[in-house]
């Protein structure tokens, strides 16, 4: 029996959700909630996996095994076919070159497509040197002083955009080590004058219709600067760089206590908003499951989203939704599933929230009535909805527990072992 056939299998004991969902239901009709759009809303809303995150992830300090895992792109997209008919919220992936280039770009795309899977964003990898590789990028790619190494990582970004090309993706997201770990060790101007230099170059390279995604980041592994630290260096570059560059918000690249919902907010004013990374994160770039740390700070930024968007002055772009999460201790199926779990949750928490009101108690200065409004959304326990989307699509109503109950990751390590292993970080 099919995956799908079994999920309806499972989804047919439901009496406690449907009750659930009718109570909720009433509770929202009576402050002129519009329920169905909401469960529609969350149906439609589509998630990319990070194809690096399929298999345990790891640290300097240690990676462990979990079996079963996918040792090739093939085996990934079966795994994200897994993750969509359990979710229902997983229609794309986001290949990392050389991680995963396809040996056969049309059969890939055929696999995807009868999985009902598409490619999102491609990502270019100039923090790594592969074999045989000509200049190393140990001082930098894009920043380089030596011409030669940034015309050998144009070079990949060019061939990052052909590969992407060849499985319909639209779009390049460019995230670069470059910087340095000492003082005096980079002019901090001729290496940001390079990389706009050379990002220019990559623009010239994309097709009409692609975009370019530009992800900042504090630190790491450059520990003293980074060329793209912040969101205000990215929102430069993608001003400088054209009308189709964007910049990219990963949730983990800010220093502690940066106000992200108020940079997003920024960003979809400015029209240059490209899209997520989302994972949560205690301390650094900790690359943790969404909503596990501050699920707060997630539905905050849902709320700016939701009002930039729906207040769209400088016509953003629909934006790239994508994880980019790394799975040390927990099943990596597991971990996204409850990453697209916490996704959903944070978003239709805010979709609650009502911005007509939130508007006349911030005019009013009623700050009091202003927090009573966004926690009266963030503390309705919206469950239900999300999984009511869920079953509207066919998915799982309990993606995990499904997921347990018919034993996939045995199922995956009868046919591959323990020992496979994935690609990535
Ligand atoms: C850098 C980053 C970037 C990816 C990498 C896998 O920390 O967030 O998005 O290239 O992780
Ligand atoms: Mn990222």
């Amino acid at each position: 029996m099919k995956l799908k056939e079994k999920i309806q299998e499972l989804n047919a004991r439901n009496e406690r959700h449907v009750h659930q969902l009718s109570h909720l239901g009433e509770e929202l009709e009576v402050k002129g909630v519009n329920v169905d759009r909401i469960i529609k809303d969350l149906s439609d809303f589509q998630v990319a996996v990070p194809s690096w995150a399929l298999g345990a992830g790891g640290t300097r300090f240690g990676r462990f095994r979990i079996g079963g895992e996918p040792s090739n792109l093939e085996e990934k997209i079966h795994d994200v076919g897994i993750i969509n008919d359990l979710t229902g919220t997983a229609d794309a992936i986001s290949l990392h070159i050389p991680w995963d280039i396809p040996d056969d770009p049309s059969a890939t795309k055929q696999q995807a497509e009868s999985l009902g899977l598409k490619f999102d964003a491609v990502n270019s990898n100039t923090f790594q040197d592969q074999p045989n590789q000509a200049h190393s990028y140990k001082f930098g790619s894009l920043c380089n002083e030596n011409k030669s190494v940034r015309d050998q990582a144009i070079e990949h970004n060019s061939e990052v955009i052909d590969i992407g090309n060849a499985l319909g993706s639209k779009a390049i997201t460019v995230w670069l080590a470059d910087g340095s770990s000492f003082p005096g060790q980079a002019n901090f101007r001729r290496t940001l004058g390079h990389t706009a230099d050379s990002l220019a170059q990559i623009y010239q390279r994309m097709p009409d219709d692609w975009s370019m995604f530009i992800e900042y980041k504090p630190y790491e592994p450059n520990f003293y600067h980074t060329v793209i630290q912040d969101w205000g260096t990215s929102f430069l570059l993608a001003n400088e760089t054209g009308d189709r560059a964007y910049t990219l918000v990963d949730l983990g690249h800010h220093l502690p206590n940066t106000n992200i919902e108020n940079i997003v907010s920024t960003l979809i004013y400015q029209g240059k908003l490209g899209g997520f990374h989302f994972n949560d994160s205690k301390y650094g770039d900790d690359d943790l499951t969404v909503g596990s740390i501050k699920p707060y700070q997630l539905f905050l930024i849902f709320n700016e989203l939701i009002y930039g968007m729906n207040n769209n002055v400088a016509d953003n772009p629909a934006l790239a939704w994508m994880i980019d999460a790394s799975h040390n201790l927990k099943d990596p199926i597991e971990d996204l599933m409850q990453s697209l779990d916490a996704i959903l949750v944070a978003r239709a928490k805010a979709l609650l929230i009502d911005q007509e009101k939130l508007k006349v108690a911030q005019l009013n200065q009623d700050v009091v009535e202003c927090q009573q409004i966004l926690q009266d959304a963030y503390r309705t326990d919206v469950r239900p909805l999300v999984a009511e989307s869920r079953i509207k699509v066919g998915a799982a109503l309990d993606p995990i527990h499904a997921y347990r109950s018919l034993e996939i990751r045995n199922n995956l390590i009868a046919k591959r072992g323990m020992d496979s292993s994935a690609s990535g970080l």
